[in-house]
């Protein structure tokens, strides 16, 4: 089974639904037909400032909402970034072979760095993109199931496993991104040319899949549309609309064109009273399914120190492969 590798980090405490339609959807598919490994990515966390005991809750947090979401520890591997040394020490490796240049075009980076300042941001989130490369490599993986904010580091991490590979010899398969095209970006419902993000949406803008269901309900009802009436999918002249029709007909399972003729003739607040409803559904077993993990940590942390251990295998072998490629000596 070819093998895919994606992570989420356990910053916010909830997920928002581009979390779930961008990425986390995609891994619960996955796991039927791929060897999967899905990861809290715990280290990237602390590429900005955070309060210990808030990410070691959000940490757990996380992982119950992977659960909750369909994560099967039978079908896939789970578990939690910083368990697992090898990220931290193959990135390292994949640091030095980084140009400096190359780092500082990252654009995420350099977005999040205008935002805090230069002198504030860290050098870890400078560096955060190179130990996602370590973090893909040390699995070997095939595909990484992201959403389209992700695509230039998945970039970099096939042109670092070529450099390394070309200098040292085959050790790294070359990743491919797996990006599916109607949930690659889910936008902010009230600034739908931006996409939802934890950091630059407003409240009213991101739905978070743990809030009240009620108050999701209204965020849908208010979310922003175009001035005329006509319920159609067209990105650029109708982007909100557009975004609503996408969230709703992933939600559902049911085709943009039959949502489409649903709709004829009939106004915008349809649309939304029906899809408000349909968030309703989704998001009141998600929150409660997360509640029953949270519940049990001590399975919570069962599974995931097994999925660490399985982790833990896989990654060892290709970083003692590294290591011994680029030269270091072997411990006695
Ligand atoms: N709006 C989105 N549409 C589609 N996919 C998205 N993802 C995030 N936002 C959207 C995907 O979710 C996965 C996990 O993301 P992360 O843990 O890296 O979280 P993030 O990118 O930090 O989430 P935000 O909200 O986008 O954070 P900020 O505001 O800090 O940039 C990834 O696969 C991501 O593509």
């Amino acid at each position: 089974r070819p093998r895919v590798l994606s992570g989420i980090q356990p910053t916010a405490g909830s997920f928002h639904l581009g979390n779930y339609l961008g990425a986390v959807r995609q891994w619960v598919a996955l796991q039927e037909s791929h060897d999967a490994f899905y990861m809290v990515v715990d280290l990237h966390a602390i590429t900005v400032p955070q309060d210990p005991a808030q990410l070691r809750a959000n940490t757990r947090l996380a992982a119950a909402q992977l659960l909750a979401a369909g994560l099967d520890p039978e079908r896939c591997t789970l578990f939690v970034q910083s368990h697992v040394p090898e990220h931290a020490q193959l990135a390292w490796v994949m640091n030095c072979l980084t140009g400096f240049g190359e780092a500082s075009r990252m654009t995420q980076f350099k977005d999040k760095s205008a935002k805090q300042g230069a002198d504030r941001a860290s050098v870890g989130l400078f560096t955060y993109p190179v130990l996602q490369v370590a973090d893909i490599l040390l699995y070997q993986a095939h595909e990484v199931p992201v959403g389209e904010d992700q695509r230039q580091h998945i970039e970099l991490t096939r042109d670092l496993a070529d450099r390394f590979n070309g200098r040292f010899g085959a050790t790294f398969t070359v990743p491919k991104p797996y990006i599916l095209k109607e949930t690659a970006k889910i936008y902010d419902l009230q600034d739908p040319a931006i996409k939802m993000s934890k950091s630059a949406s407003t409240p009213k803008g991101l739905i978070n899949l743990l809030d009240e269901p009620k108050a999701t309900a209204k965020k849908v009802k208010s979310a922003v549309t175009d001035t005329d009436s006509e319920i159609r999918y067209d990105a650029e002249k109708k982007p909100g609309v557009s975004n609503l029709l996408t969230i709703y007909s992933t939600l559902t399972g049911t085709g943009i064109a039959e949502l489409e003729q649903k709709y004829v003739g009939k106004g915008y607040g349809a649309l939304k009273t029906d899809l408000a409803e349909a968030m309703v559904e989704f998001v009141t077993p998600f929150r409660d399914r997360t509640q029953e993990f949270l519940d049990d940590p001590e399975t919570l942390d069962s599974i995931l120190a097994k999925g660490a251990e399985k982790a833990r295998a896989v990654a060892a072998e290709t970083l003692a492969q590294a290591y011994d490629k680029v030269g270091f000596l072997p411990a006695k």
